[in-house]
């Protein structure tokens, strides 16, 4: 703890002023809010507990807002690639974006980028109304391109495990720059900034922290400045299940958010319709799901690329039941532009308090021969990926394509009611 530096930070964290960029004064009102003085560090001592939790994650944020500033100095004029999860979410696109606008003030460009789709409904809306600058590169083309011009890569609402990207750029000798997220830790990239704080509900809660630390002064005059904040308190919201599993912090967050986000905006972006197959994939579901010890379980068979989506969207539906308190929906979804690219991809979704995603995904599915798990989570809510290597496509013969679903779904079953049976007590026990 370096406490009695606090000082010193906030004097740091003033940007030197370069003559070639218009906006990169810091507000030291925005600074004095959130990094605390010596005297509240004092009286929190002295005062509640929750106070000195508070205190403590404020001066985190502070600390990890001016190490960002120094990582960006030291990089400026320089290009960058963000990388999200190969189907990012509100959360994640709100975030890269918010980097982006912090980097471009050191001249540094970005290029946010994901492998996959933007399926579900509200993502699609969410990049459109926002024109958020996000674009997708599938893996083949990322590795037709020329990634020399890149001098960093950086990592957001995600460590790399959920990127089929994350090779490549790798391969192609680019440095990581910064990882933030608050996923439990997957691995140990080097990462010359990290700032991975898993009891956060949100990237987009850690990004807004580095806003109101002055790393950018949000404009309301200025469109792209309120279409930021308003990807952001959505990304806020969806990750945060509506605010009902916001946190102090979260909540500290969207209050900032208020004053710049367009209202009217995110409603627009949440009225955005399912489509017929989304809906389809959910009726699937329904009819297929088995529920034993209040675990909903369900498989979906095959689905296109475009509608993976629909998968955790199924979870987000079946945990709804009266006497269900955990879902778990998964299908086999293969990639129509490369063919032969198949792999089984699973949600889950909980509203049991102590069971933990991360943890229950993990010890259901293990981890690869590379030692990667196949899948984490976060509050309430966890994910996995299964690539099918060897066994993918092929599926124009029908009595195959049958045998293989009818295997996957056996064994990704098998697994999971290996947990879920409490005779074999693998779920930590609480209230049981
Ligand atoms: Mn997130």
């Amino acid at each position: 703890m370096q406490r009695n530096s606090s000082k010193n930070q906030v004097e740091d964290l003033q940007p030197q002023i370069d003559p070639n960029l218009e906006s990169v004064e810091i507000d030291p009102d925005a600074l004095e809010v959130s990094l605390p003085s010596d005297k509240s560090v004092l009286t929190a001592t002295s005062s509640s507990n929750s106070n000195r939790v508070a205190t403590r994650a404020s001066t985190l944020a502070a600390q990890k807002s001016e190490q960002l500033l120094n990582t960006l100095r030291s990089h400026k004029h320089e290009r960058q690639i963000i990388i999200l999860q190969d189907f990012p979410d509100p959360d994640a696109l709100s975030s890269a974006w918010t980097y982006q606008l912090i980097a471009e003030q050191y001249d540094i460009k970005c290029d946010i980028t994901y492998a996959g789709t933007l399926s579900h409904q509200e993502n699609i809306a969410l990049v459109k109304l926002t024109s958020l600058p996000a674009t997708r590169t599938p893996l083949q083309s990322l590795k037709n391109r020329d990634l020399s011009s890149y001098k960093g890569y950086v990592l957001v609402d995600n460590q790399g495990t959920t990127s089929t990207l994350i090779n490549a750029v790798q391969e192609a000798g680019i440095p990581l720059i910064a990882i933030v997220d608050h996923h439990n830790l997957q691995g140990d990239l080097k990462s010359e900034f990290v700032d991975i704080r898993p009891g956060v509900r949100a990237t987009a809660t850690i990004f807004t922290q580095y806003l109101q630390a002055g790393l950018l002064q949000l404009d309301s005059s200025m469109s792209e400045h309120v279409n930021c904040a308003t990807a952001l308190m959505h990304g806020l919201h969806s990750d945060t299940n509506r605010l009902m599993q916001a946190r102090e912090e979260d909540f500290m967050a969207a209050a900032y958010l208020s004053r710049f986000y367009d209202g009217q905006l995110l409603n627009t972006i949440l009225q955005a319709t399912r489509s017929k197959r989304v809906m389809d994939v959910i009726e699937r579901s329904l009819r297929n799901r088995i529920v034993q010890n209040n675990f909903s379980i369900a498989g979906v068979g095959y689905l296109r690329y475009d509608d993976r989506d629909a998968i955790p969207q199924a979870a987000d539906f079946l945990v709804t039941e009266d006497n269900v308190h955990t879902a778990v929906v998964y299908g086999i979804v293969h990639d129509e532009d490369e063919e032969e690219l198949e792999v089984v991809i699973g949600s889950l979704r909980t509203n049991k308090l102590t069971l933990d995603p991360d943890e229950f995904i993990k010890e259901a599915f293990g981890q690869d021969s590379t030692g990667r798990f196949f899948g984490g989570g976060r509050t309430s809510a966890g994910g996995f990926e299964i690539p099918m290597g060897f066994l993918s496509g092929s599926n124009e013969n029908s009595p195959y394509a049958k045998m293989k679903w009818e295997v996957y779904d056996a064994q990704i079953k098998q697994k999971l009611l290996k947990l879920v049976n409490p005779k074999d007590n693998l779920i930590s026990s609480d209230d049981e």
